[in-house]
């Protein structure tokens, strides 16, 4: 039995490496025996000022090196890692600082001013991290020692907690095990054949599951490096792809990859393996590719709340349309939704999955927990698919009301609690409708009181201080009334064909 099987097992086995862990956009390389000096100082500075095992660690950080150590930190000292969306506004980061009653938040030294109010309101400490590797965070660290005693933790503690909305409400904070984190990096590094000749070229953000685990814990598993960019710059993963081996990305990457005539047959010829996952990726973009460069993009399908749950084979046709089988460890079904009762093979349902990925719960939420979470350890996803006679799984649709856009997800219900508070507005629906770049982008259908005009930019103005960007509707569109159906409910599919083109 390990001390703590997360850490011994990604990172542990790296100390005093001097093998290359992340390339960097300067030129600079970072090896991993100092990656995990920068992370032991860390872990030392997390534990000295009072953080003790199971406490939570909220992060909403630009993407670092010193940002990817805090995770090792937080591993390493038996600390709840919590990573936040940096498009995230004040509004919406009080509420997870709350719900998860964080001891410690890090920001960057711009949003400081406006999280201290709401560090000091929730007790937390509030310390800065920015961008470049600069902050109080770091200073302080540099005092401590670059060795750290491993605080002993079980597979079954929580080492992370990733907020995810809700269909109904306030986001729920999904907590992941240790061994949930472990064994899907395991499973997924044998499955894609990751080593340590690999160089994954990283341009996803690190505060979410693709970023954070799919991409970073198989390539620490695997002893690889990643080129770590900032962000995805499509001038720059040219540039870089000569030097990957692998890249994984959301559908967004291999549509602006595809658009541009530099991005060849020949710059890729030496690549193994491009993985895409966390939004549908077309068929037809998925034919494109394979046109223009002679590789089959490896499609595969997880969440927040379970790791990754399938995936196309390595070996084997990569089937367009598809996220491929179960893996190995996992049991996927298709259910009907009223019932429960597994249908058919070839039936549409929604799915459910089970195994060592699946997460053990929202945070101090056991009711959602207990309505999503089945007692036989089933997860009810959400997601509407099909298996076909060769196994295949398809996902065709969803059974909750969710955008995806450029791979971060939406959920109308928040943004129409929001708009229904505007001034002369009566009620609203917020729709996603196909957005060439961002696979779908989001519409916000407004009915105004009657007799009311609606003031659409003051709306625009006023929803901004409590969004994301990335939530906020790309066009606002006003309606004498919402179609509804018998039962009155607003029929969301009437108007996403009405608006199918808004963005065309
Ligand atoms: C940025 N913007 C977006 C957006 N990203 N708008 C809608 N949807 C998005 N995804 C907006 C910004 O607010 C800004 O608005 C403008 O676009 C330009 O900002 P940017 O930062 O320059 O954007 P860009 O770098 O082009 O970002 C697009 C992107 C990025 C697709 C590269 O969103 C991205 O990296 N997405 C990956 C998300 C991800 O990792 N998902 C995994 C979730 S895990 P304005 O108006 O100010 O100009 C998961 C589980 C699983 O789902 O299975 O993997
Ligand atoms: P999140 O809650 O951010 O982890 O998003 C998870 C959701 O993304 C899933 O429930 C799916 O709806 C969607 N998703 C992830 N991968 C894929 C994929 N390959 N194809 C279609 N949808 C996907």
């Amino acid at each position: 039995m390990m001390a703590n099987p997360l850490y011994d097992t990604l990172f542990g086995q790296h100390h005093q490496s001097a093998s290359v862990f992340l390339q960097l956009p300067d030129g600079d390389m970072l090896s991993y025996g100092a990656f995990l000096e920068m992370a032991a100082q860390y872990a030392g500075l997390l534990s000295d000022i009072g953080l003790t095992p199971g406490d939570r660690v909220a992060v909403q950080v630009g993407k670092s090196p010193q940002a990817l150590a805090l995770y090792a930190a937080c591993v390493q000292a038996g600390l709840v890692f919590l990573p936040l969306n940096t498009a995230y506004t004040a509004d919406e980061v009080a509420y997870f600082v709350e719900n998860s009653g964080a001891g410690i938040m890090l920001c960057d030294e711009r949003a400081k001013s406006s999280l201290s109010p709401i560090a000091a309101r929730c007790g937390a400490r509030l310390d800065t991290l920015n961008a470049d590797g600069t902050g109080s965070f770091v200073q302080q660290a540099a005092a401590f020692p670059t060795m750290f005693d491993t605080v002993p933790r079980a597979e079954t503690d929580i080492a992370a907690l990733l907020y995810t909305s809700g269909t109904t409400g306030r986001s729920k904070g999904a907590m992941l095990s240790q061994g949930n984190l472990l064994s899907n990096a395991a499973t997924l590094q044998r499955e894609w054949r990751f080593t340590s000749k690999d160089v994954l070229l990283h341009a996803l953000p690190i505060f979410h599951t693709h970023g954070l685990f799919v991409a970073t814990n198989i390539t620490l598993l695997a002893g690889g490096q990643m080129i770590f960019l900032p962000k995805f710059d499509l001038d720059q993963m040219i540039g870089d792809i000569p030097r990957a081996t692998a890249m994984m990305g959301v559908p967004t990457f291999y549509t602006r990859l595809l658009s541009d005539t530099r991005f060849s047959k020949d710059l890729t010829a030496h690549m193994r393996l491009f993985v895409s996952g966390s939004a549908p990726l077309l068929a037809e973009t998925h034919l494109r590719f394979e046109e223009r460069t002679g590789h089959r993009i490896l499609e595969r399908y997880g969440m927040t709340e379970t790791n990754m749950n399938t995936s196309n084979p390595y070996d084997g046709e990569r089937r367009a349309g598809t996220v491929g089988f179960p893996l190995p460890d996992v049991e996927l079904k298709i259910t009907d939704s009223q019932t429960g009762a597994t249908l058919p093979q070839g039936e549409i349902g929604q799915i459910e999955v089970r195994g060592p990925n699946v997460f053990q719960g929202y945070w101090q939420m056991p009711e959602k927990t207990a309505e999503e979470l089945r007692e036989d350890g089933f997860f009810i996803t959400g997601d509407l698919g099909q298996i076909d006679a060769d196994g295949y799984v398809s996902i065709v649709g969803r059974n909750k009301d969710l955008i995806i856009s450029g791979g971060y997800n939406i959920y109308p219900k928040e943004i129409e609690l929001l708009l229904d508070e505007q001034d002369g507005v009566l009620e609203s629906a917020v729709i996603g409708v196909p957005h060439a770049d961002f696979g779908e982008s989001v519409v916000g259908v407004l009915v105004p009181k009657s007799d009311q005009k609606l003031d659409l930019e003051a709306i625009k103005t006023r929803i901004s201080g409590s969004l994301a960007r990335f939530k906020q509707p790309q066009k606002l569109v006003v309606l004498p009334e919402l179609p509804r159906n018998t039962m009155g409910k607003v029929q969301k599919n009437a108007l996403r064909a009405q608006f199918a083109s808004a963005f065309h």
